[in-house]
């Protein structure tokens, strides 16, 4: 499980996209957002650097913790 820290996700749309961004490196990824502490969990196997690119395309800043 890969735990992030996410920042600039400030409404269910972001987290929406923060959510899509994962699922195009991992469609099956079980994904827990909470938005109010700006932290998403993620169950999946893929490494975690796809990740964090993909997130960083969806325009938001992303760091594991
Ligand atoms: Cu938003």
């Amino acid at each position: 499980m890969l735990r992030l820290n996410i920042e600039g996700m400030h409404c269910g749309g972001c987290a929406g996209s923060v959510t899509r961004a994962i699922q195009t490196v991992d469609p099956r990824a079980q994904i827990r957002i909470d938005r109010a502490a700006g932290t998403v969990e993620a169950d999946t196997d893929i490494d975690s650097p796809l990740v964090l690119t993909a997130i960083k395309d969806a325009g938001y800043s992303a760091t594991l913790f």
